[in-house]
C-alpha cells in the first residue's frame, strides 16, 4: 500500500499517526508532480491528500475513510476502544477535530488579508473557540482524549490543536489555548506517544 501525503498537511497527519502507531508497512510519498499536477489528479481526481492506494490499485481518499479502513484491516493495536459509548466519544472527538478545528485553521490560513479581518475570519474563529470549549468539557482521559490508550480521536486532535496558535496568531493577540486548561494539558500529554510526537515534528519541520 502507498499513502500520498505531505508532512505539512493537517488532514494527512492523522493518517500517518495511525500508520506509525500500528507500525504498518505502508510507503508514504508526496503526490507525484505536486498536489495540483495532472499526474496526481489521474491518481486521485479529488485532488486532495491524503489518498491511500491499496495493493489492488483501489484509491481511497478522505482521511476519515482511510483511518476507518486501516482500523478494520489492521485491528491491532486497536485505535478504537471496546464499548459502544467510548467508541461514540472517539468518533465525536474526531469530528470536532476535523470540522471545528482543522477545517477552520486551514480556511483561516487561506483568507487573503489578516490585517483586515472580515466576517469570514470571525466565523472561523468562533467555530474554533466553540470547538475548544467543547473539548474542555469532554476530554476525559488522563493522557489521551478517551481512556488510557491512543485512539483515533488523538490521531485527529493532536495535529488539529498543534495548528491553532499559528493559525489564529495573525488574527488575535492572546493565548487562546491557555483559556482551556484541560486542552492545554492534553496537548502536552498526548505528544508523549511516540507516533504523535513523530508526526508533530514532521509538521513542525515542514512549516518553517
Ligand atoms: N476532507 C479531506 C480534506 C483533504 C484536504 O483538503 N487536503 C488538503 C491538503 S491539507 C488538500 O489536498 N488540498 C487540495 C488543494 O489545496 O488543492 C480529507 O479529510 O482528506
Amino acid at each position: 500500500m502507498r499513502l500520498y501525503s505531505e508532512n505539512y498537511s493537517p488532514f494527512s497527519a492523522p493518517v500517518r499517526i495511525a500508520i506509525y502507531a500500528k507500525a504498518l508497512d505502508i510507503e508514504i510519498v508526496a503526490p507525484p508532480g505536486g498536489l495540483r499536477s495532472a499526474q496526481y489528479h489521474t491518481i486521485n481526481p479529488l485532488g486532495t491528500i491524503p489518498c491511500l492506494m491499496l495493493d489492488d490499485g483501489t484509491r481511497l481518499p478522505e482521511s476519515s475513510a482511510i483511518m476507518e479502513y486501516l482500523e478494520e484491516k489492521f485491528p491491532q493495536p486497536a485505535l478504537l476502544p471496546m464499548s459502544p459509548e467510548a467508541r461514540a466519544q472517539v468518533r465525536l472527538l474526531q469530528r470536532i477535530g476535523e470540522l471545528h478545528i482543522t477545517t477552520q485553521t486551514v480556511e483561516l490560513a487561506r483568507l487573503p488579508d489578516a490585517d483586515a479581518p472580515d466576517e469570514r475570519a470571525a466565523d472561523r474563529l468562533t467555530k474554533i473557540v466553540r470547538g475548544l470549549a467543547t473539548l474542555q468539557h469532554i476530554l476525559s482521559g488522563d493522557e489521551f482524549a478517551v481512556g488510557s490508550q491512543l485512539t483515533l480521536a488523538d490521531c485527529q486532535l493532536a495535529p488539529a490543536l498543534f495548528r491553532v496558535p499559528r493559525a489564529i496568531g495573525a488574527f488575535m493577540d492572546r493565548d487562546l489555548i491557555g483559556a482551556y486548561p484541560r486542552v492545554a494539558r492534553y496537548i502536552e500529554t498526548s505528544r508523549r506517544h511516540q507516533a504523535v510526537a513523530r508526526v508533530l515534528e514532521e509538521m513542525s519541520a515542514a512549516l518553517v
